[in-house]
């Protein structure tokens, strides 16, 4: 008489499964120090989120390891069962006691569900309003295909002001974040710092932000928006109040026009690229690319996807479209003299 068993693999298998559970753990854990990851949260909105995710990732793990548990004994218990010859019937058993089981598991099944969902409900409603909002600080942000516009706004509108694709924040502040479309939805998002909020054109959707150690926080768009969506990221800078209060000060400077021998190249960028692009202070009010004002001061171009260096800044202007295909800077066919000149006064754009 032949016997059922459960073949050599199977407990390997099993095995294998719960070391590939485990390890997805600790490589969370390492994965933290990766720009996108949500896993560490930094500021006491993002904190109480990752503490919530950390805390379902554990107890679903909890949940596995008790149900694959069940199941081996259960497949071991059915080891020892004789097989039946083709054309006898089965019978059916039921052990006495044995619906007990669905009960208690069904409990309590249900009481971790419920305590999951409570927890959640909790800790979504305890983030969804910032602690306070009488002295918050409010920027506008506005998702264009594929940069973000951000404009700084005060009671004294002489103080406001617009940059693009960095976001200055001060430490251990609740920011207020009007977010707006012009194009396509767009969604606003910085994992270490914030979830996902939609920006919708034809709508003002609004979120705070946070953050509670200094440092550079990586902020990507979070919803498909097209061919260089991939590219629409953003660097948030939380810094002290003061440093901040520096940088908006330094920010509200407009560019002096440029000295006698540099007015060739101030000229030359006013025709080729002040239709799209707005340096303060020049007569150069483009609005369909970013605001280029202080772009010395900003650490990346082309929404994060180059360091700010010179030699990127030329290659850029040279050729937008071999860098980022699609975005809306076209290729402007500068010659030769004209490229050494916007790249020169591009330099003066501190
Ligand atoms: C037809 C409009 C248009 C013209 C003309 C144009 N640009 Fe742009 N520019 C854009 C747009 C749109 C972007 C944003 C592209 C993106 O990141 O998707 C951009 C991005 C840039 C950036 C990167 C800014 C940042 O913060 O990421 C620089 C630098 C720049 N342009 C310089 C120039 C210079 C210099 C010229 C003139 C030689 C010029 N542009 C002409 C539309 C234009
Ligand atoms: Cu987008």
């Amino acid at each position: 008489m032949t016997r059922f068993h459960l073949g050599k693999g199977m407990p390997t298998r099993v095995v294998a499964c719960l070391a590939l559970l485990f390890s997805i753990i600790p490589a969370g854990a390492l994965h933290a120090e990766a720009p996108l990851s949500y896993l560490v949260g930094y500021g006491m909105r993002a904190r109480s989120i990752a503490t919530l995710t950390w805390a379902l990732m554990l107890i679903s793990a909890v949940v596995v390891i008790v149900v694959v548990g069940l199941l081996l004994a259960a497949l071991r218990r059915g080891d020892s069962f004789a097989a039946f010859a083709p054309g006898t019937q089965l019978p059916v058993a039921r052990p006495a006691g044995g619906a007990s089981w669905i009960y208690v598991g069904v409990g309590i099944s249900t009481l971790v569900l419920f305590v999951m969902a409570i927890w959640t409900v909790v800790t979504l409603a305890h983030v969804a309003n910032p602690p306070r909002t009488d002295s918050a600080l409010k920027i506008e942000i506005t998702g264009h295909q594929w940069w973000w516009e951000v404009r700084y706004l005060s009671p004294d509108v002489s103080r406001e002001f617009t940059t693009s694709n960095e976001i200055h924040i001060p430490l251990k502040q609740a920011v207020e974040v009007e977010l707006r479309g012009v194009d396509v939805i767009h969604s606003f998002w910085v994992p270490a710092l914030i979830g996902k909020t939609d920006v919708i054109p034809g709508q003002a959707n609004r979120t705070w932000i946070e953050a509670d150690k200094p440092g550079v926080y990586r902020g990507q768009c979070g919803e498909y928006c097209g061919e260089q969506h991939a590219h629409m990221g953003f660097e948030v800078i939380a810094s002290s109040p003061e440093d901040f209060q520096k940088w908006w000060d330094s920010q509200l400077n407009t560019q002096p026009g440029a000295a006698p021998e540099a007015a060739q190249a101030q000229n030359t960028f006013i025709a080729k690229c002040g239709i799209c692009h707005t340096v303060r202070g020049i007569g150069a009010g483009g609005h369909l690319g970013p605001d280029l004002t202080h772009l010395l001061g900003r650490r990346t171009i082309g929404a994060a996807l180059l360091p700010n260096t010179r030699g990127h800044r030329s290659a850029w202007i040279a050729d937008p479209q071999h860098l980022k295909p699609g975005n809306y800077m076209p290729r402007l066919e500068l010659s030769g003299p004209e490229l050494t000149a916007v790249s020169n006064y591009l330099d003066t754009l501190n």
